[in-house]
């Protein structure tokens, strides 16, 4: 049954007003002086204001290429990444800044990629919906939905075939769920037992569908058809709950099995974009009201105010990286591509 704009109100306020009772306060204040803690909200902090920055840089044209933001999704990419070792691979989406940053990736490089520049990851050729950081594990984002989900699979076997402790993660959308590469990714994954981390990204959208006008199974049980094992995380604005459901899968995973690890999450932004999309009527700005009551970004103000300003010189540098770094020229036309 669907529920009514002041029925979902009505619930947000109550979140809200039970995160702010004293012992929640006292819980936060508690967690800010603890290192984990600081260093996966550093993470994040460090993800939204690179965002934002570029909600800012965007209108100026200087940005060469589509933007998907992960803004209010933060949480997810950096549990995950701080639960990897470093040489565990990722594969990723069109909408990874979040896992590239928390993987590790050089921010110079990346906004220079943005921009379409020479001094980028890819020398400005795969721009911001193809992401790519070998060096610290993130093997590959695509724009073409599910495709990087046999990726990691195969990378996972190859871990298997040369005796190697590594894992592989696939990240991808609750979209993606519904390619007949999901299917089979998963089946081969079960047949082989590869060691393969499946991680879907549940915003409960698609551009502008609903999940559940989309799909008639839920993941866990999909899932156990297979005989993979799974998890649904619903608390996907909390890094520490994300990052220590990772680190529970990933002892599976260890052992050669595949897990499916399905964590709820809320996108701010429109789908493609740097704006807001209620205007389009299909969803209203208090949809993400409840998610945004339990955003730590929103509401951790110590931290954001002692973070941010050695945040944002690390950022004020890697545009200025960006701006400096030459265009690619004619000879760059036909390098780097077969
Ligand atoms: C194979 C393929 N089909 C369709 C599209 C168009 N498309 C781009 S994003 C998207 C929605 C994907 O939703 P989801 O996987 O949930 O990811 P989200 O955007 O929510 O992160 C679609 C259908 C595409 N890029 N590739
Ligand atoms: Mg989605």
């Amino acid at each position: 049954m669907r529920r009514g704009h002041a029925e979902r109100q009505r619930d947000c306020q109550s979140e809200y007003v039970t995160l702010v009772t004293p012992a929640a306060n006292r819980e936060r204040q508690l967690l800010q002086t603890n290192n984990l803690y600081r260093r996966l909200f550093r993470t994040a902090l460090l993800i939204r204001l690179v965002e934002e920055r570029v909600i800012e840089l965007y209108p100026s044209d200087r940005i060469q290429s589509p933007v998907h933001l992960s803004i209010g999704q933060e949480a997810v990419a950096v549990g995950v990444c701080d639960a990897l070792k470093s040489d565990d691979l990722v594969f990723a989406t069109y909408r990874s800044h979040g896992f590239y940053v928390a993987k590790g990736g050089p921010l110079n490089a990346m906004f220079a990629e943005l921009y379409g520049r020479l001094g980028g990851i890819s020398k400005g050729k795969a721009g911001s919906m193809h992401l790519s950081a070998p060096e610290v594990g993130l093997m590959g984002s695509s724009a073409v939905v599910a495709s990087t989900i046999p990726h990691a699979v195969g990378a996972a076997l190859s871990f298997k075939r040369t005796g190697s402790s590594r894992v592989a993660v696939a990240v991808f959308g609750d979209g993606a769920t519904e390619e007949g590469v999901y299917h089979e990714s998963l089946n081969f994954a079960s047949l082989t037992k590869v060691p393969v981390l499946f991680i879907c990204e549940d915003n409960g959208l698609a551009v502008h569908s609903f999940r559940h006008v989309r799909q008639a199974y839920r993941l866990p049980e999909h899932a156990a058809t297979f005989g993979i094992e799974s998890r649904r995380v619903e608390e996907g604005w909390d890094m520490l709950a994300v990052r220590q459901a990772t680190l529970d899968a990933l002892a599976v995973v260890r052992t050669g099995k595949p897990f499916v690890l399905e964590i709820a999450t809320g996108r701010y932004k429109e789908h493609v974009g740097v704006g807001d999309d209620f205007h389009f009527g299909y969803r209203s700005a208090d949809s993400i009201d409840a998610w945004k009551a339990r955003d730590p970004l929103i509401l951790d103000r110590t931290l954001v105010e002692e973070l941010t300003p050695e945040i944002e010189r690390e950022i004020a540098a890697a545009v200025d990286f960006a701006e400096r770094s030459p265009a690619p020229g004619r000879t760059e036309l036909l390098t780097d591509v077969i």
